[in-house]
């Protein structure tokens, strides 16, 4: 089977965004391909964050993965700093790398404006330690976001990059697309992020669910409920695309055009929708709570499925590079 990797920050709570953007469409390949999903704790280190939290975040995102399906008898679940071949790589492929093309990055670009107190040679490199994420396990598709589509290219010409110079040893990785919408935040203005104060957690109880969607921004032009909504300008009608039934969306898109319905109707029934959707997963993170070693030990053993992979490929690249010394 071909090869997937993805990865996703343990940098603050995962919400819905995250879920709708890229695990629930990486459940859906865990059939079809070898995957290995992983919690990209180096990358979340390159923003300030609090010391203090980072344990729980790893364990908690690690468990988010679990519960909403990626288990262990389908796919591996693995953190990156649990496999010290992304990093080792991650060198390597920075001796490749020219430093313009790192400063043309868009990520870098806006991370480097909202974090300007803190622009370290991490947050330049992201892009190379994704490469060597994706490259370690020489993953042939990368399951993203459309924000994540230029990384993915970059790695493609890392792999290139070091074949031409040391000889084929990389696919060129593939994106796979994911078709999910964008998911702004509560706030209606910014991208929904962990980061930002704007967003809804997948583990948040339904109450504060409900408080975060009451209170979101809907369709501007709506300023009364007699006024005709836009859809297409609603991030309520974004997450209803994400959430509701086929019928039930035509059904707002109708009678919010036709101000048939008011934006609070509307959000009730988004909300039960993403109730009936969230709440298994809630479930099964409060049944693997109650039994902190079951997660442990997935990680565990997806350390050690990745290691092995990871393994091989670093012999094969230190032997390309020429710093293998025979007697090892
Ligand atoms: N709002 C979103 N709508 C749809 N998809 C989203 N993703 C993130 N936010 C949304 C997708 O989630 C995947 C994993 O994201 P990540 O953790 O690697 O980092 P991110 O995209 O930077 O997510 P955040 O929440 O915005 O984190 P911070 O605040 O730490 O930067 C990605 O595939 C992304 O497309």
């Amino acid at each position: 089977m071909d090869r997937i990797f993805s990865g996703i920050q343990p940098s603050g709570e995962i919400h819905i965004g995250n879920y709708v953007g890229a695990i629930r469409n990486w459940v859906k390949l865990i059939d079809r391909y070898d995957c290995i999903y992983c919690v990209v704790d180096y990358h979340a280190i390159t923003i300030e964050y609090d010391v203090t939290l980072m344990q729980k975040r790893i364990l908690e995102t690690a468990t988010i993965l679990v519960a909403c399906g990626l288990t262990p008898d389908k796919c591996i679940v693995s953190v990156q700093s649990h496999i010290p071949e992304h990093t080792e790589l991650t060198w390597i492929f920075n001796c490749v790398t020219p430093v313009g093309e790192l400063e043309r990055m868009t990520q870098f670009k806006e991370k480097g404006r909202r974090h300007r107190h803190n622009v370290n040679v991490g947050l330049l490199d992201y892009p190379v330690l994704q490469a060597a994420d994706i490259l370690i396990y020489k993953a042939g598709y990368v399951p993203v976001g459309e924000d994540q589509v230029q990384h993915v290219e970059f790695s493609r010409e890392v792999a290139r990059k070091f074949n031409a110079r040391f000889g084929k040893t990389f696919p060129e990785p593939q994106v796979i697309l994911s078709e999910a919408p964008r998911i702004m935040g509560t706030d209606g203005s910014a991208k929904m992020s962990k980061s930002l104060n704007n967003a809804i957690g997948l583990l948040d109880p339904p109450e504060m669910i409900w408080e975060k969607l009451r209170t979101a921004a809907t369709c501007e032009h709506r300023q009364r409920r007699t006024d005709p909504g836009h859809p297409e300008h609603c991030n309520i009608f974004t997450m209803h695309q994400a959430f509701s039934k086929p019928d039930q969306i035509s059904f707002v898109d109708q009678q919010c055009r036709t101000a048939g319905i008011g934006c609070i109707e509307c959000k009730e029934i988004l909300f039960r929708n993403m109730k009936e959707e969230l709440e298994p997963i809630q479930a099964r993170v409060r049944k693997m709570n109650g039994t902190p070693g079951y997660i442990i030990d997935i990680l565990k053993s997806g350390a050690a499925r990745c290691k092995t992979i990871a393994g091989e490929v670093m012999d094969e690249v230190r032997t390309k590079v020429g710093i293998k010394p025979s007697w090892l």
